[in-house]
């Protein structure tokens, strides 16, 4: 297993478009194994093979309190989307230290084939069916901070650059 970096805000390999998993293979199964170990490490409750620049449409994520029930969606459509909306408060593991509130759908189901390369469907509520969604849009290329202001994103941007050019010194 290895850690993998993350690739952080505004970079712009982050607004590629994943293409489609072809096979889940043993190449897919380390893939998944790694991008575990990463979001474990670094606190996250969900990643997306984009944020670490494999552009290939494959999601990990664990809500559970004792971090050991991986969710694995490999090829993930939304089949479904509730009218209602909630407004959540959202983090980003490619963009360290920002929270804000993104309204999306309340609830979701969606497909996706799972780590054995089984079909499987899924019914989100709450936090899962925020995080689905905020991983199924890194796969489309679209980073939360796209939903705020365009002065609340600059002064991210701003941010980011500032903390990246401080790390490198
Ligand atoms: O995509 C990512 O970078 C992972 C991201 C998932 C996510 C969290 C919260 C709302 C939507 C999507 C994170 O894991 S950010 C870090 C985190 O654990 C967290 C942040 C805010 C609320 C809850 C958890
Ligand atoms: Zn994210």
């Amino acid at each position: 297993m290895a850690l993998l970096p993350i690739l952080l805000y505004p970079d712009p390999r982050l607004h590629k478009v994943a293409k489609p998993v072809q096979a889940v293979d043993a190449r897919i199964h380390r893939l998944i194994e790694d991008m575990l170990e990463t979001m474990y490490e670094a606190n996250g409750i969900g990643l997306a093979a984009s944020q670490v620049d494999v552009h290939e449409r494959l999601v990990v994520l664990d809500l559970s309190e004792e971090r050991n029930q991986p969710l694995v969606l490999i090829n993930p459509q939304i089949l479904w989307a509730s009218e209602e909306k909630h407004v959540n408060e959202e983090g980003c593991l490619s963009v360290p230290g920002i929270y804000d509130g993104v309204e999306r759908a309340a609830s979701v189901r969606a497909s996706a084939l799972d780590a054995k390369g089984q079909s499987q469907t899924i019914e989100a509520h709450g936090m899962l069916a925020v995080c689905i969604q905020h991983e199924m849009d890194h796969l489309l290329g679209k980073v939360f901070v796209q939903y705020l202001s365009p002065l609340k994103r600059n002064r991210i941007k701003t941010k980011m650059l500032k903390a990246l050019r401080e790390d490198s010194r």
